[in-house]
């Protein structure tokens, strides 16, 4: 019995506050829980009881730069799989709060709000709405609070990741304001992005005293060789000074750090992990850092963002409706008639055919890509190449990479003569039109390649891969952990084309000879999505975290 006549609870009696459990059973356990905790605090119990303590009803977001939005913004300047990443994320960790609240016996409504830029001139997106609720959740709003010019009036247009440092100091006093207003106190955990979000993410949680968690993405050092002994001759275009200053400040307050592979955190001999490489640097006549990031802290974790499966699942799950958008795709690949939406078209219908999505930035490599096919005659005879990404005419781009790969591409389809041969299509933003179209080049019996010189995770390479698409993707970064090599993939070294597109051929001229080999490929990949890569996975541990580590903060107060 617990209740007490008055209708109280008897654990309150006992000095126990509401949130044990559902049922007698559930309460049962976490005492339990709770008894092991105070006998053996090892690991696995203590992530048993704090996965059932009810300490993170309301979560605040940070994701400050690019265009942050639910439709038309993939693809535009600075906006790629951060977006997809947060907004997947919010709908898995909504459903994951929502069950734990339930299994708590507790009757209150969690919050999450995503904290992003508003963009007055908003190129035709939502981003210049200021409250909007996120698709497919109950309890989760983007949030976008604008900058402010020195002048005090909101800055009206897009302004790139590396220029914004001026604006958030603000911008965080602006969005603590409306976060307490519409949240009516403290958030229980705030999460940042990339060092903008993370840098607010520092300033709100050392404001408010919550307890913060850090996600970097993609960091800027991993990606521009010698940019600490370089800032200064690359300071003017990219500050590089303030960038990685505000990297340090945000993984030194952060109560958790949450990585998406091994990787990211530390690697192999010949070249370090993303945070391994800001333990030691200097940026001359700047600063000077001998033990600036710790990586055996234990605030480092991995948990693996997936891919939204009512989108991107098996092409052996036909369903009815999405059928309905063949025609549009079988005429992006086929038609002959160059257009707005497509250049190239696939001359031979019976071939399998090698796609690849990205943004058209130097670093996706999606030019090297169509070099590679272009010169391996095996690979042109056996299959077709379809790629999807950027725009197809420079004088529409106003981003300087994107122009030069655009150019680059044409000049390439001239030079090998793709067309009959390749399909280029457009960027795309319909997620549903893009989950059918990994399956339509899954009943091809065709495979993913993502050929990029880096790759910070590689949110296309976990789509295909659930789509049950054989994937051959880089090396470099988190498909390389991703993808165990043979056995649900293929990894390929984007620095050297031949050896890479040769494997490529090698595995179509296999699967001619013994087609069960496609079959075994394609299971395998779905086999690793399922054990290491999905939102649930992530959701459940990123709650742990929470709990856990403000757990620790309230403990370590001083220290911190
Ligand atoms: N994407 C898209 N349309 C495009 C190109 C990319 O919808 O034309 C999506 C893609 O499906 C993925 C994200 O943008 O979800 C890219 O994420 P990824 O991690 O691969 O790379 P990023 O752009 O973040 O570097
Ligand atoms: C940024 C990137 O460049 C990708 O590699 C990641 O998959 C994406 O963010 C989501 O974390």
């Amino acid at each position: 019995m617990i209740w007490s006549p008055a209708g109280r609870c008897r654990f309150q009696d006992w000095g126990l506050e509401k949130g044990w459990g559902d049922t007698t059973e559930t309460c049962r356990e976490t005492l339990n829980f709770l008894s092991e905790v105070l006998q053996a605090p090892d690991p696995i119990n203590m992530e048993k009881f704090f996965s059932r303590v009810p300490s993170v009803f309301n979560i605040v977001i940070f994701s400050i730069h690019g265009y942050f939005g639910q439709e038309k913004v993939l693809g535009l300047p600075d906006t790629g799989g951060q977006v997809v990443y947060i907004l997947d994320q919010v709908r898995a960790l909504e459903e994951k709060l929502l069950q734990r609240i339930r299994k708590q016996g507790l009757n209150v409504t969690p919050k999450i709000l995503v904290l992003t830029r508003l963009i007055p001139d908003a190129k035709g997106t939502k981003c210049n709405v200021g409250l909007e609720p996120v698709e497919h959740t109950k309890h989760s709003s983007i949030l976008r609070v604008p900058f402010k010019t020195n002048d005090g009036k909101d800055l009206r247009q897009w302004v790139s990741r590396f220029d914004i440092y001026p604006y958030l100091e603000r911008y965080a006093q602006d969005s603590s304001v409306k976060i307490l207003d519409i949240l009516e106190g403290k958030p229980d955990m705030v999460i940042g992005n990339y060092t903008d979000g993370n840098l607010v993410a520092s300033l709100l949680s050392s404001k408010l005293g919550v307890t913060q968690g850090t996600i970097a993405h993609a960091l800027e050092k991993t990606k521009y060789e010698d940019l600490d002994v370089k800032w200064r001759e690359m300071d003017h275009k990219y500050h590089f000074s303030c960038q990685l200053t505000a990297d340090m400040i945000a993984m030194n307050t952060s109560d958790f750090i949450i990585a998406s592979t091994y990787q990211e955190i530390a690697r192999s001999k010949d070249k370090p992990g993303q945070y391994e490489s800001h333990y030691a640097f200097t940026m001359p006549g700047l600063s000077r850092y001998a033990t600036g990031v710790n990586v055996f802290d234990p605030k480092f974790n991995i948990a693996a963002p997936g891919a939204d499966q009512s989108v991107y699942f098996p092409f052996t799950q036909k369903q009815a409706g999405l059928t309905d958008l063949h025609p549009q795709i079988e005429e992006l690949l086929y038609s002959k008639e160059d257009n707005n939406e497509h250049l190239g078209y696939l001359g031979d219908r019976s071939k399998p055919i090698i796609f690849s999505m990205a943004r058209l930035d130097k670093v996706k490599n999606i030019t090297g890509l169509v070099e590679w096919y272009g010169e391996n005659k095996k690979l042109r005879d056996l299959v077709n190449l379809v790629i999807v990404g950027g725009l197809l005419e420079p004088s529409q781009s106003n981003d300087r990479e994107e122009t030069e790969e655009i150019n680059k591409m044409d000049s390439l389809m001239d030079m090998y003569q793709l067309k009959g041969q390749i399909c280029w299509i457009k960027a795309q933003t319909e997620r549903v039109c893009n989950g059918e179209l990994y399956r339509c080049i899954a009943d091809t019996r065709g495979a993913f390649v993502q050929p990029a010189l880096y790759e910070a995770f590689g949110l296309t390479v976990i789509k295909a891969m659930n789509c049950g698409l054989p994937t051959f993707a880089t090396n470099q970064g988190g498909p390389a952990e991703i993808i165990v090599n043979e056995v649900s993939g293929f990894h390929i070294n984007p620095l050297n084309g031949k050896e890479a597109s040769d494997k490529i051929a090698a595995f179509f001229q296999k699967c001619k000879e013994d087609p069960t080999y496609w079959n075994k490929m394609s299971t395998a990949g779905l086999q690793r999505i399922y054990e290491c890569y999905t939102w649930q996975i992530y959701a459940t541990k990123v709650l742990n975290m929470g709990s856990m580590y403000g757990f620790w903060r309230t403990l370590n107060k001083e220290e911190r």
